[in-house]
């Protein structure tokens, strides 16, 4: 899943895409590099992000999916949003996939949108909102409290309607997790794994990254990468990354390996080592 931020204040690439021609060809990009899913969000989700009223998120963000359904690439359209009038949009648009951050719990209507219109979603665990969910977040258990959150979550959206097989499931690093937090779950993904959905990762460039290497927002690529191959060994399917090349070829390594998938090497190269 390659993100395609079309805001002003995204945490890693705040601005660089705010400009819809720009950000349709960052998608355009994301998928020559092996992205499946382009994730297009129009409200920074960071911690101290202010909210952005509809309107203004659907102005952002509209363009963007209209146009890259008018690219008609292989490739499936997912709007990062917890509203319902953004989300109902973005599917007449071409979107075939809601990720709402906030798993339902802002505008639950929306679980009842994604069931009659059959979309895919991302049902993702927060502990508090954006603004002050990284303010002495505790848990009992990190792992088995996301878990349980996650499974009532999903309970919800199948009562609402939505089939299950239309549901991914993401432990939310970064939202309200302290950097032992995220370690934690990373290093325990696979207990998710026996709610019976596809898990979704995102740990693209996140603070917690920067805190362990040293490194600015934009020097992140091997650390994400480094925790994109644990998720996958630990049985996370979805990767959402901005920097689609580099993960795409760890994980098709990490899955040749593991997973031994495709069964078969498919691509050459020019040299024989
Ligand atoms: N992280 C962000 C936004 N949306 N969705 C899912 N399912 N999982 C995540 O971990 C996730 C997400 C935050 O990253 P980004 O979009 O780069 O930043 P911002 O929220 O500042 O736009």
């Amino acid at each position: 899943m390659g993100v395609v931020n079309v805001t002003p204040d995204s945490f890693s690439d705040g601005g660089a895409f705010e400009d819809e021609v720009a950000a349709i060809a960052h998608a355009r990009r994301l998928v020559s590099e092996g992205a499946a899913i382009v994730d297009v969000g129009g409200e920074s989700t960071r911690p101290g992000a202010d909210p952005v009223p509809a309107p203004q998120e659907l102005a952002r963000v509209l363009p963007v999916i209209e146009g890259v359904a008018d690219l008609k690439l292989p490739v499936q359209i997912s709007v990062d949003t917890m509203k319902l009038a953004v989300a109902e949009a973005a599917i007449d648009a071409g979107a075939t996939y809601v990720n709402d951050v906030s798993a339902f719990r802002y505008e639950p209507e929306l679980a009842s949108l994604v069931a009659e219109r059959g979309t895919d979603c991302c049902l993702m665990h927060m502990l508090g909102e954006p603004r002050t969910m990284q303010d002495d977040p505790r848990y009992d258990d990190v792992v088995d409290d996301v878990k349980a959150f996650l499974h009532v979550r999903l309970k919800a959206a199948t009562d609402a309607g939505i089939a299950e097989e239309r549901i991914q499931l993401d432990p939310g690093i970064g939202f309200g997790k302290t950097l032992e937090h995220n370690l934690e779950l990373l290093r325990r993904l696979d207990e998710l794994t026996t709610l019976g959905r596809p898990i979704v990762i995102g740990t693209s460039r996140k603070s917690f990254l920067g805190r362990l290497t040293g490194r600015d927002v934009t020097e992140r690529v091997h650390a994400t990468v480094a925790t994109n191959v644990i998720a996958f060994e630990r049985g996370a399917r979805v990767f959402r990354v901005h920097d689609v090349a580099a993960t795409a070829d760890a994980l098709t390594v990490t899955a040749a390996t593991f997973a031994r998938w495709p069964p078969i090497p498919t691509r050459t190269t020019t040299t024989t080592t």
